[in-house]
């Protein structure tokens, strides 16, 4: 059964809320919307980011809401873009990252879905690992064209069931585990 909730996604990004909104009603919750874009803290840490961007967004909305925080972690560059990879997105870009790599594409996609209410705060954290690919591929929103799932051999960009297996579904499937139990 669908469960109505006062729960707001905030973010200043669309793409991802139409992914998080079907990936939620999937397990029976529906979301409002606040299309935002939130001050964030400079850290290394997505958790510390997200935390913060979620306090934020409760104090805006007085409502409970949920933020994500996400990073493209790329291991021969040490991590990095890792959490500015929002900043790296809009001034280098994927060719810009194509560039920067050889041999050794090994990246991981982590995001933190954090929670906040009046009382709560609490943060989910989930990991996808993938390859970045050496040409773009796909037409999909943000790094999509360049992140290569091994198994299937397509992009993110070129993979129709990308809400099945993504960091985002497995961030959120934590989260809705505990809050529709909360
Ligand atoms: P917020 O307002 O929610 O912060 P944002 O786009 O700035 O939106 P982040 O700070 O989490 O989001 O930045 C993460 C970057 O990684 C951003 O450039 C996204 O486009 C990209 N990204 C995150 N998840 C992605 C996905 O599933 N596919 C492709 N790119 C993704």
């Amino acid at each position: 059964m669908q469960q109505l909730s006062d729960l707001v996604f905030v973010s200043s990004n669309t793409h991802k809320y139409q992914e998080a909104k079907k990936i939620l009603s999937s397990f029976g919750l529906e979301i409002q919307f606040l299309k935002l874009e939130l001050e964030e803290i400079q850290s290394n840490s997505l958790k510390k980011i997200a935390l913060k961007k979620a306090k934020n967004a409760f104090l805006k909305c007085q409502k409970p809401v949920i933020v994500e925080d996400d990073g493209l972690f790329i291991d021969s560059l040490g991590g990095f873009p890792g959490p500015y990879s929002s900043y790296v997105f809009k001034t280098i870009g994927n060719d810009g990252i194509l560039n920067l790599l050889t041999r050794n594409r090994k990246a991981k996609f982590v995001s933190v879905i954090a929670y906040c209410d009046n009382t709560i705060q609490k943060s989910f954290e989930a990991k996808l690992d993938g390859k970045i690919s050496t040409v773009q591929k796909g037409k999909g929103w943000g790094y999509d064209p360049i992140f290569l799932l091994e198994n299937v051999k397509k992009t993110f960009a070129e993979y129709d069931k990308k809400n099945n297996i993504s960091h985002r579904f497995k961030a959120l499937k934590k989260f809705s585990n505990w809050y529709l139990r909360m």
